[in-house]
């Protein structure tokens, strides 16, 4: 764990206490400061106490003596509307923050020379899966490296830091916008569609709040920004003209004059007149999908930046073993393929699993996002049948009717599985497979994605397992007869 040092001896307010919070409240405590928690759910405060963190009620505080709130990125501090405790901050003066500037401000509190390289990573898809594929890179190559923010750890939860070591971070807009001192040797800005607005406002007010992550960068910085939208085009130039970093502008689908860009499958690499092949995707094992090209795109010009050979990089790409939850490749029965997408949480996060397949057998729905399927519309002459889960179903039933795009409303996420898998084993069309991407959160009807990702995985294993036995089972008769 990181000891928050910078806030020792003063007193900080922690409110939320999931993932962040317990981390972030341990890491104040052990850096020597008096932390107040706080968190609306009484399990969460119980759990907190449990591990020695002191629990307040955070309305009953005297607000004026606190230096610091430190808050969950799920807690919204502006919009929709701010929680009555954040009113209390805001009335006080008192700065509110969240861990990822906890941890730039103990990285900045270092000499030059002691601090540890910062990898930064954002953008609204494909950053949890650039993150671990610029780990899986760093460690392949054999540096010190770790892994969290906005996926796995939470960031304080680290080990400690120290020169010669590599944070490789991903970062939401959700955490950028309470980040100030933040400083990315190399700052990875993806691409950026509509999400989160509810939180941000407006499309502008997302995009403020991503471009936090090239704030404090210097000359000797680096920019890896995705050129295949126009507003990453934009940002690019106006990065260029702003001052003298090296940006290098990713694609994963055209030729780029400078820059890093996949084109047909095999990734380049162009500086000067010189365009060089790094890797052939196509034997990566897992990275299917031109959204996929983009994320490669992206971590080789992020570790390249930091000196890193190049055919050792192509090499560590093509070995990457993929994430969980993530177009995570579950099994296959007969020609079937399962496919666990459940971090796809939006409808661009689901166009890319449904542009790398065809045939598909497609699970979607939960708590729908604005404007439903609406943008899946080119992708629909590749689902065989959709099977509608969630709270979603009577919108979504809707655009898939005026698609003539079969469908089934199967309510649960069992019910979906065996649906699917039956039509896909009985229909024969080639390389059919069942996909879970919902386009929508999971909270209507699970925890997390986590745990709906966790449930088909298990399912679908189950189901392995069983055609496995039966075709054991038919093998014994077979020699016996
Ligand atoms: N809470 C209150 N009052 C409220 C609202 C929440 O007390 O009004 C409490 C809840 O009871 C709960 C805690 O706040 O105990 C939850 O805080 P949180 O939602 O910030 O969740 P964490 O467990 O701290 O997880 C967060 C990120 N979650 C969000 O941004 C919503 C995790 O990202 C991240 O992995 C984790 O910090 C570690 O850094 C998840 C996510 O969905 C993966 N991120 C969004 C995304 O990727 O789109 C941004």
């Amino acid at each position: 764990m990181i000891k928050a040092e910078t806030f020792r001896d003063k007193k900080v307010a922690v409110f939320g206490l999931g993932r962040t919070g317990i981390t972030a409240a341990l890491s104040l405590k052990a850096g020597g400061a008096e932390v107040l928690a706080w968190d609306d759910n009484p399990e969460a405060r119980e759990i907190a106490s449990r591990k020695g963190i002191p629990v307040f009620d955070f309305k009953k505080e005297n607000w004026r003596t606190i230096d610091a709130l430190v808050l969950s990125p799920g807690i919204p501090h502006k919009l929709p509307e701010p929680h009555q405790v954040i009113a209390l901050a805001g009335v006080n003066n008192v700065p509110i923050i969240c861990d990822i500037e906890i941890f730039a401000r103990e990285v900045m509190s270092r000499a030059e020379e002691q601090r540890p390289k910062i990898i930064a990573v954002t953008g609204t898809n494909g950053k949890s899966t650039t993150t671990a594929l610029i780990t899986h890179i760093l460690r392949e190559c054999g540096k010190d490296v770790q892994m969290g923010g906005n996926i796995g750890r939470g960031v304080l939860d680290l080990d400690y830091i120290h020169r010669g070591s590599h944070y490789v971070l991903e970062l939401s807009s959700y955490q950028l916008e309470r980040t100030e001192n933040l400083h990315a040797n190399a700052a990875v800005f993806l691409n950026l569609t509509p999400d989160h607005l509810d939180r941000h406002g407006d499309m502008a007010g997302y995009e403020q709040a991503k471009r936090r992550i090239f704030l404090n960068q210097t000359r000797k910085d680096t920019v890896v920004i995705g050129v295949d939208q126009p507003v990453g085009k934009r940002i690019c130039s106006e990065l260029k003209a702003a001052n003298g970093r090296t940006i290098i502008p990713i694609s994963g689908r055209k030729s780029l004059g400078r820059g890093v860009c996949v084109i047909k499958g095999k990734l380049y690499c162009t500086t000067g007149s010189k365009m060089r092949e790094v890797a052939d995707l196509s034997k990566a094992r897992a990275l299917d999908g031109a959204h996929n090209w983009q994320n490669a795109a992206a971590a080789y010009a992020a570790v390249a930046s930091l000196g890193i050979n190049p055919e050792d990089i192509g090499k560590a790409i093509l070995g990457f073993p993929g994430l969980v939850h993530r177009m995570e490749h579950v099994g296959s029965i007969g020609p079937v393929k399962f496919v666990n997408d459940s971090k796809a949480t939006n409808a661009n996060a689901t166009l890319q699993a449904l542009s790398a397949y065809d045939n598909i057998h497609w699970i979607v729905g939960g708590q729908a996002k604005e404007g439903g399927l609406e943008s899946l519309r080119s992708m629909f002459p590749r689902v065989a049948k959709a099977y509608l889960i969630g709270e979603a179903a009577p919108d979504f039933r809707e655009t898939l009717k005026s698609a003539k795009v079969e469908y089934k409303i199967s309510g649960t996420l069992d019910m979906a599985v065996l649906c699917a898998t039956r039509d896909a084993l009985s229909r024969s069309r080639k390389n059919p497979v069942v996909l879970l991407s919902p386009a929508c959160a999971s909270f209507d009807q699970f925890r997390s994605y986590e745990v709906r990702g966790d449930k088909f995985r298990s399912q679908v294993r189950g189901l392995l397992d069983m055609f496995e036995r039966e075709k054991a089972k038919h093998r014994a008769r077979a020699a016996v007869a």
